[in-house]
């Protein structure tokens, strides 16, 4: 039973590449894990409903144009916003399955030659993840996705950096899965995964990313 009525939920976060299929399995584990009796919601940053999340993704359309580290602060801006929410909840017993976080600001910054301990900064003290799991897709795979260079930074070059700068943020919280395989495959993977987590996570406090 993948239900959290007695501890705190998880904090799942999904990364990877854009057009790697995070949103899709977001999607699918959260409804295997309400079909499972477990209280879950999805979530995912940006968060484009809020005001800060709109210039967000003006820029990300290229209707506007900020600078580097102006758009990096709004995308941890628009995480710690959220944080009081996500803190309530998950000590309210909901599990949260987030599409990017910190990672991806970092991962993304970086990508453009801002300073990584620059990038990190302004995001310590967010909740820290109980699980990442990493969605591992070759930049040129994702590139034959539908839909792909619609936004800023969807171009197979930019992508590539991306790719390098996540590889280099892994750590203990991390699973690696192979994104390329079927959709039914890495479905199952996920499902595991996030199950184990909620479980061992019931009673183990929140703490804050420190990186
Ligand atoms: N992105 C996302 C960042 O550059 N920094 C961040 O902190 C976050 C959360 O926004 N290319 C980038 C990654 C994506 C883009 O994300 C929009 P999505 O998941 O396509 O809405
Ligand atoms: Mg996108």
């Amino acid at each position: 039973d993948a239900g959290s009525k007695s501890g705190r939920g998880a904090l799942v976060i999904l990364e990877g590449l854009d057009w790697s299929g995070k949103s899709s399995q977001c999607a699918r584990l959260l409804s295997y894990l309400e079909g499972q009796g477990c209280r879950a919601e999805g979530w995912r940053f940006p968060d484009r409903g809020t005001s800060v999340g709109q210039m967000i993704s003006a820029y990300l359309a290229n209707e506007s144009q900020l600078d580097d580290r102006t758009i990096h602060l709004l995308f941890s801006a628009n995480r710690w916003e959220k944080r009081a929410l996500m803190e309530s909840k998950l000590l309210g017993g909901t599990t949260l399955i987030v599409d990017r976080y910190s990672y991806s600001g970092v991962a993304f910054s970086a990508a453009k030659g801002l300073d990584i301990q620059w990038c990190k900064a302004p995001d310590v003290g967010l909740i820290a993840p109980d699980l990442v799991i990493y969605l591992d897709v070759q930049p040129e795979k994702a590139a034959e996705r539908g839909g792909y260079g619609g936004e800023r930074y969807e171009k197979i070059e930019f992508q590539k950096r991306v790719a390098d700068h996540y590889h280099s943020l892994r750590d203990s919280t991390w699973k690696v899965v192979d994104g390329s395989l079927p959709m039914e495959t890495v479905e199952e993977q996920l499902r595991e995964l996030a199950t184990n987590c909620i479980q061992k996570c019931q009673e183990k406090p929140l703490t804050n990313l420190t990186w």
